[in-house]
């Protein structure tokens, strides 16, 4: 029997080994005659230096190196730019050690390396810098004016890239409105904090002339070769291994951090491995940050509630370098128009540098940005027109006798954002059907009178993944009888080795235990891009796919050689090729592949073993979607919201493994309502962080996080051959609009209109009091 595995919610195989302690991070890996190092950070957020004078440090015993931009040589050339924007015009990317300039709090100025962490930690305390410190920018609207300080002094203003995207024609939606929608909206600064923070252990063996690191990244492959560039060595003499890592969310894709070439130069140096172990302060201002947007947009609409323009001008805090592109601003632009009929949308953006720490993606981003924006103007052009939230919706969505739909607009990986394959209608009928969003409304008036400020809100979300480059992956008969999968992009726990197994196993007819997956490291599969974006399912899943059914049909080709009966006479089936009725006429997958590697025969040019490697792209990405839907009940004396329900209808297309799915959109969803009321980082004038712990970072834990009823609408997506679409950001993507909206709908007899969010108490506070900036 070949059993459907796709669709099954099989028991994920990474979690006996997680729950029970046996999984391997990079603070578990010791080795013999380790050394530990430690980061010396910038305490000025834009300071000159000529002198970093180490002798004390040196002189400590115990100590090893204090290694400066000076001895760095090649090795701390800049970074290279991860995406490209027609729109830059001074791209700027960090250096590993900061050359006599530091430009935020936090940036790598020095390591040290020593027998312990407590060593190098009291040698940071010896090291003299002399710093001359200079006026910061610091305030995104600021920093953008004429005649800020500039971050980077070669440049003649912070605006590091200004692009527009313009669809439709704006003059004429505009004119013809009836009435005009202008506000300004603004995420927050967060940051996406991961349980491991970051980490990189290196081995240097002179005699091989090897390097091999472990490294809690997102994408090993292509860490690997900035690492071989910067180091000036072969690709092949350096191995990136990315063991167990706990939660990237993006922040572990920055290819590279200063560390990651810090640490391997020095066990190079040295002849001794090096472990540099992220504690949590760091990770608040060495790793990156995200969300920061200004908006200020403009909504065409007609008193029925047809949105006919949007124009909005945004402005997109970078921080103080660009390495990863203004991604997040391409994203939140790309999503502007949602799942919406909109005629005409014009959108420029301005990336701008700052002295804070660098900005690049935090799982959705720019897309929770973005969707936030789009779906609370939504709200307030429904109030202005005494609509409802849900109507207006309603009476602008993309339907699916409308599909396929080119909204006009370029995603990431230039990715033509194109709707098909959902039914948006559906998905609101569900979630308002789910929400009781009628019985919440009927019962306000009543409510408010005994001073119960019950509100519901609702977003719409698209998610574009699945996007490109590629991904591959190796499928392999063992003569074992076991099948061995092997791809080039890392889990960070989102269950991979668990689904690319069902998709082999179902392929292969093989049970699921027989599959033995290999992920994330370079020296088992030397070829990919990594892990961001929602892209694995749609692009390594198909690549998966791809492989296995290659090496199914060269099964049933062996075996037709073998039994000697035609290959559409054979069948696929626990593991076996047999005869179309004659089961007793049968050999397994693990003797062909066996008989696959002929010892005395094979031929030259022909290729021994049972294997396929498969490579895929999916020019088109795939887009999910869904509705979150929220009911809240606001306590106007404290500003504190209870979240009573929460609803999450999803689209993902096909879902490999329901399980899996749920626990991403449960994740996503979390950290959206993070986003939404409770997480927000903070600078004093001269950039100083004043949020570094999670005293003052306040990540909801289980206990704040209400329990989220999901809905799974599964239409199969036409552009992979899986019919899937990502899953992994679609959570964090709506929930700030939809928390902001049940807010807002809850405080609508004080006349509340949010305009930012994390909406914290003392932020609901000032929106009673009509204290809120407008
Ligand atoms: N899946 C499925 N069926 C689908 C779609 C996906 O079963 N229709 C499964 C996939 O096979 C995979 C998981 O769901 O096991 C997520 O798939 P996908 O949406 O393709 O996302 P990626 O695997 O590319 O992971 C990246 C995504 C991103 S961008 C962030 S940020 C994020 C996220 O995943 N970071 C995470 N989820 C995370 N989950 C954990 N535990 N930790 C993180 O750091």
């Amino acid at each position: 029997m070949t059993t459907q595995l796709i669709g099954e919610p099989v028991e994920r195989r990474e979690d006996a080994r997680l729950l029970t302690g046996r999984a391997r991070f990079i603070d578990d890996i010791h080795l013999p005659e380790m050394l530990h190092a430690a980061v010396l950070r910038s305490p000025h957020a834009k300071a000159r230096f000529t002198r970093i004078d180490a002798s004390a440090a040196l002189a400590l015993p115990g100590v090893h190196a204090v290694i400066t931009h000076e001895d760095l040589g090649s090795a701390n050339a800049p970074m290279p730019l991860l995406n490209e924007d027609p729109g830059f015009i001074y791209p700027r990317t960090h250096q590993a050690l900061a050359p006599g300039q530091v430009r935020f709090v936090g940036e790598a100025v020095a390591l040290v390396v020593a027998d312990s962490r407590y060593l190098a930690e009291d040698a940071l305390d010896l090291i003299e810098v002399d710093y001359v410190p200079e006026p910061a920018a610091v305030d995104l609207a600021a920093a953008a004016q004429p005649g800020a300080p500039l971050v980077h002094d070669d440049t003649e203003s912070n605006v590091a890239c200004r692009t527009a995207d313009n669809t439709g024609d704006i003059e004429s939606a505009f004119a013809a409105a009836d009435f005009v929608l202008r506000e300004e909206l603004r995420p927050e600064r967060g940051a996406a904090q991961p349980m491991e923070t970051r980490g990189v252990v290196a081995r240097y063996d002179a005699s091989l002339e090897q390097l091999t690191i472990w490294d809690t990244t997102q994408a090993p492959v292509s860490a690997r070769g900035v690492i071989a560039d910067k180091l000036g060595m072969a690709e092949a003499a350096v191995t990136v291994i990315a063991p167990d890592v706990g939660g990237g969310f993006g922040v572990k894709i920055y290819l590279v951090y200063p560390e990651e070439v810090l640490v391997p130069f020095a066990a190079r140096m040295l002849d001794r491995p090096v472990k540099w172990i992220e504690d949590r302060r760091e990770h608040f201002i060495g790793s990156n940050h995200e969300r920061l947007m200004v908006h200020r947009i403009e909504v065409a609409a007609t008193k029925d509630g047809r949105i006919l323009g949007i124009k909005d001008h945004f402005l997109y805090d970078s921080g103080a370098y660009c390495p990863y592109g203004p991604i997040n601003a391409q994203c939140a632009q790309a999503i502007l128009p949602g799942p919406y009929k909109i005629p005409a949308v014009h959108s420029t953006y301005e990336a701008v540098y700052t002295n804070t720490p660098t900005v690049s993606p935090y799982r959705g981003a720019g897309q929770p940005h973005g969707n936030f924006v789009t779906e609370t103007a939504m709200n307030h052009v429904a109030c202005a027109l005494g609509l409802d939230a849900a109507e207006i919706r309603r009476r602008n969505l993309v339907r699916p006798e409308d599909c396929p739909w080119d909204s006009g607009r370029i995603f990431q990986g230039n990715t033509p954002f194109i709707h098909r394959d959902s039914d948006y209608p559906a998905q609101l009928a569900k979630a308002l059907d789910a929400l009781d969003y009628e019985g919440v409304k009927r019962s306000q008036p009543a409510e408010r009178e005994q001073g119960i400020f019950r509100g519901a809100g609702i977003a719409f979300f698209v998610e574009g993944t699945g996007i490109s480059p590629y991904e591959g992956v190796e499928v392999r008969v063992e003569p074992t009888g076991h099948v061995h999968v092997t791809t080039g992009y890392p889990s960070q726990g989102q269950g991979h080795h668990t689904t690319l197994a069902q998709v082999v196993a179902e392929t292969l007819a093989v049970a699921p235990e027989q599959v033995v997956v290999e992920s994330g490291r370079s020296d088992r599969f030397a070829w990919g891009v990594g892990t961001f974006a929602s892209r694995s399912a749609v692009v390594g899943g198909s690549a998966a796919l791809g492989a296995a059914k290659a090496v199914r049909a060269r099964a049933l080709d062996l075996a037709s050689d073998e039994l000697e009966v035609a290959p559409e006479d054979l069948v696929l089936e626990d593991g076996a090729v047999h005869v179309k009725g004659a089961p007793q006429m049968a050999v397994t997958l693990g003797a062909l592949a066996y008989a696959a590697n002929p010892i005395n025969t094979l031929t030259s040019g022909a290729e021994p073993g049972l294997r396929a490697a498969d490579y895929y792209r999916s020019p088109d990405g795939a887009i999910a979607s869904g509705v979150h839907g929220a009911v809240v009940v606001v306590d106007v004396a404290t500003g504190m919201v209870e979240i009573e329900t929460y609803v999450v209808v999803h689209d993902c297309g096909v879902m490999i493994n329901p399980t899996i799915v749920e626990g991403q959109i449960l994740g996503g969803t979390a950290q959206g309502i993070g986003g939404a009321f409770y997480e927000k980082l903070r600078f004093d004038d001269d950039g100083q962080p004043l949020v570094t712990t999670f005293m003052d970072y306040l990540i909801p834990t289980a206990m704040e996080i209400p329990s989220i009823e999901i809905h799974h609408m599964e239409s199969r997506c036409s552009l992979n051959p899986l019919g899937v679409k990502g899953v992994g950001e679609g959570g964090a993507i709506p929930a700030a609009a939809a928390f902001a909206g049940a807010v807002e709908d809850a405080l609508e007899p004080f006349g509340a209109t949010v305009r930012a969010v994390p909406l914290d108490p003392p932020a609901i506070l000032a929106l009673i009091e009509g204290r809120a900036e407008s």
